[in-house]
């Protein structure tokens, strides 16, 4: 029997995502596949003519993380170091304080970040979680820097409490496409990441989110994942890209890793489909080498989590960073 790219797809999980009633563009996942089959430069030309037309190709946007509550999470995630079933040697400590955060925004600012990205380890915030977040936002909005959050599923209460202390983005990954979410988290759904990206969304808050690559997919549940990001209506405003950070004591530890050039195609369909928003190149920038970096910034990738550190594992520090960047001619925005 002959069979075509959509009737391949495995029964999905959960409901798709429903077709909006405004849509401006709507990607087929066969037409998200086959940009992902393209000849590599065909793919890099076409990716370089969406993003010259959106941004400048040599402006890029520097984000510095900081785990503000690490460890201990009661999830299942199988990529994460920080759930407290695997044994990773992550260890739980509480919320940090006003001025460690505050210490730490100063530096990142100093080093010319434009946006703080607080991540915490939580399946969920509880109202008393949310009171103290906010004042952390407060205290880098004071400080003239954007401020971001990931801090797990957000009911729309919280997702307006959060507006208001004065966050400008909220970071929750699809991670990935729905028909392989079930073999990488159990605790929650993927109709809980919509709900909560809604949420974020109505609430006035910019949109981030986006997945993760090199965990045993293949190329068509890449291009599922791009898919299902390229038709939230609207898509997100910033789309992070993570290759695996494959961390001992994880269930994904010891899965063959990505080719790199696939990474850089997701970059590259990512910048096709979803054209004005900030791709960002994520994690796994410390085993990519230069040449794969400078490919993705290539491939359309204009923002990056700058800092030697991302929640619990390691990324280029900053002087590396500026050393590429000034080799590329980027500027910083
Ligand atoms: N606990 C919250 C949640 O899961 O939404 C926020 C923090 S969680 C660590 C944020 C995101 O980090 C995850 O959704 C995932 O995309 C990414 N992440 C976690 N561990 C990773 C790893 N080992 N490699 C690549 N990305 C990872
Ligand atoms: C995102 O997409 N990647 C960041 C951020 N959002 C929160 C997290 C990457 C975490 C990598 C593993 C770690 O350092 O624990
Ligand atoms: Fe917990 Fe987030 Fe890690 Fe999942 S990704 S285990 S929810 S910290």
């Amino acid at each position: 029997m002959q069979s075509t790219l959509q009737n391949e797809q495995p029964v999905h999980f959960v409901k798709p995502v429903q077709a909006p009633a405004v849509v401006d563009h709507a990607w087929s996942l066969a037409a998200v596949e086959e940009l992902f089959n393209l000849p590599f430069n065909d793919l890099m030309f076409k990716a370089q003519q969406v993003h010259r037309e959106n941004f400048n190709p040599n402006e890029v946007q520097l984000s510095t993380l900081l785990s503000i509550k690490t460890g201990g999470c009661s999830e299942d995630c199988g990529y994460c170091p920080q759930a407290s079933r695997y044994d990773t040697g992550v260890e739980a400590t509480k919320l940090l304080d006003v001025e460690t955060v505050k210490a730490a925004a100063t530096e990142a600012k100093k080093n010319g970040a434009t946006r703080f990205c607080m991540g915490a380890a939580w399946r969920e915030p509880k109202d008393r979680d949310i009171e103290k977040v906010a004042e952390l936002i407060r205290t880098v909005k004071d400080l003239n820097l954007e401020a971001c959050c990931t801090l797990g599923m957000l009911t729309a209460q919280h997702a307006h409490a959060l507006k208001d202390a004065g966050l400008d983005y909220y970071n929750h990954n699809l991670d990935t496409a729905p028909e392989t979410y079930g073999n990488i988290i159990t605790t929650r759904v993927y109709q809980d990441r919509l709900d909560t990206l809604d949420n974020v969304r109505s609430a006035g808050m910019n949109v981030c989110s986006g997945g993760i690559v090199g965990m045993g997919e293949s190329r068509a549940q890449r291009a599922a994942l791009v898919h299902q990001l390229a038709n939230l209506n609207p898509y997100p405003d910033s789309v992070p890209i993570n290759n695996l950070v494959q961390v001992e004591g994880t269930p994904l530890h010891g899965t063959e890793s990505l080719d790199l050039l696939e990474f850089v195609r997701t970059i590259a369909v990512a910048r096709i489909t979803m054209p004005k928003a900030r791709v960002r190149l994520s994690a796994g920038r410390q085993e990519m080498g230069e040449a794969i970096q400078t490919l993705c910034f290539m491939a359309g990738a204009n923002s990056i989590f700058y800092g030697d550190k991302l929640l619990t594992t390691g990324n280029p520090d900053w002087e590396r960073d500026q050393a590429l960047l000034g080799k590329l001619g980027m500027k910083t925005n």
